[in-house]
């Protein structure tokens, strides 16, 4: 059988980063990801409000612009088979009192603070997966995937 690769866009969020930087990126390893490619960045109000747009209009909406914008974020295109769904599991839930309840062992369940401070970040679909991954690195060539958008 034949599975192809595929890619999310992953980060590490700005405390889990100066924390527990390390730690995290062994684990992603560990799992069998690809770091396809990898840069630390500190996302301005504009591009943390870009990259969240789908989330504008809730209430915890400011408190998470400000949050990303704290300090530099790990931003990551990781692959593997089924990446998207895969970084998703390993993420955990979003809120990490629910990770430590049903996913014991989640980077969530381990790292994350808070619903807010939850330490990483993963698109939640292939459709958003393409659309970040060009928002935050540009038109690179994924083995022809992103050529021509
Ligand atoms: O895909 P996720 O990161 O698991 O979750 P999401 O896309 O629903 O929300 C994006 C981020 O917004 C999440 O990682 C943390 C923040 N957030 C989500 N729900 C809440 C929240 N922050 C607060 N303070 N309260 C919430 O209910």
């Amino acid at each position: 059988f034949f599975f192809p690769v595929e890619h999310t866009l992953a980060a590490i969020k700005p405390d889990a980063l100066e924390e527990y930087k390390d730690e995290i990126l062994e684990r992603i390893q560990a799992a069998g990801f690809t770091i396809t490619q990898i840069k630390e960045t500190k996302l301005n109000q504009e591009v943390a409000e870009e990259f969240y747009k789908e989330h504008k209009g809730k209430e915890f909406y400011g408190q998470l612009i400000d949050y990303m914008c704290k300090g530099p974020s790990m931003m990551m295109i990781l692959s593997k088979e089924n990446a998207v769904q895969e970084w998703r599991s390993m993420m955990g839930p979003t809120d990490p009192t629910e990770a430590q309840a049903v996913s014991p062992g989640c980077l969530r369940s381990v790292f994350a603070k808070s619903v807010l401070q939850n330490a990483v970040h993963g698109s939640s679909n292939q459709k958003h997966a393409m659309e970040k991954i060009q928002f935050i690195f540009g038109d690179i060539d994924m083995d022809g995937k992103m050529n021509g958008k």
